[in-house]
């Protein structure tokens, strides 16, 4: 076995176990539990001084690769294996924006806006406000997007790949997938990939509580 995946029931793991799941490729699952801290044991650390899931391990090539962040792995791998990533610049440029945007707004953004709707001892209303506001705005565009374009790119990418994990938390941002129809028919339509439904259940019993 080549690959080592580090990872646990988050969106940002759940992105690269759908990838691995994706590519058909097999890998070993070593699960972090990041409620209990785990990200920070010194073999973690050994692997991304971060202290953060997911990781990659990839001694497939002539030299063992450590990837971190998931928009590095998921390139990593689409550049690898040729696949979800396309080549013409076009094509790619468009992947590439919406991978940034999945990346850089709705991940994060969802992420902050759980925080202060539900984790943070204390609530402040303008705190929630702003946080819920900026998915709500990524989830207009998203939607808009989504209107004209069965996927985020041309075709299904590792743009797709990046966002459908945070938007399976749509909860976590009080966001109602009814107020953006385009993004609940694409949410559906990607969920119902075999590859999604096993990805998004890695590692298999891993809960976030
Ligand atoms: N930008 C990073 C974010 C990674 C990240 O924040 N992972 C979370 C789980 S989704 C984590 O490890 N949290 C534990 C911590 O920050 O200590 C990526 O996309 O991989």
């Amino acid at each position: 076995m080549m690959l080592d995946f580090y990872g646990w029931a988050t969106p940002n793991s759940n992105r690269v176990s759908i990838m691995l799941e994706e590519l058909g490729l097999s890998y070993r699952v070593h699960p972090v539990n990041i409620r209990r801290r785990e990200q920070f044991a010194p073999e973690i650390l050994a692997l991304n001084p971060y202290g953060k899931i997911p990781i990659l391990v990839d001694a497939s090539g002539p030299e063992t690769l450590v990837l971190f962040e998931s928009g590095a792995i998921l390139i990593h791998l689409a550049e690898q294996h040729g696949q979800f990533l396309p080549t013409r610049p076009r094509e790619r440029a468009e992947a590439l924006k919406w991978l940034m945007v999945a990346l850089t707004s709705a991940g994060p953004f969802t992420g902050q806006a759980h925080h202060w709707t539900e984790l943070a001892a204390e609530r402040p209303e303008v705190a929630v406000r702003h946080h819920v506001g900026l998915v709500a705005r990524v989830y207009r565009v998203l939607d808009q997007r989504l209107a004209v374009s069965r996927y985020l790119a041309d075709d299904y990418s590792i743009a797709d790949i990046a966002l459908y994990p945070w938007i399976a938390r749509h909860l976590w941002a009080a966001q109602s997938l009814d107020d953006t129809p385009a993004l609940g028919r694409w949410y559906e339509d990607v969920g119902a990939r075999p590859a999604v439904i096993r990805g998004m259940q890695v590692p298999a019993g891993a809960k976030l509580e």
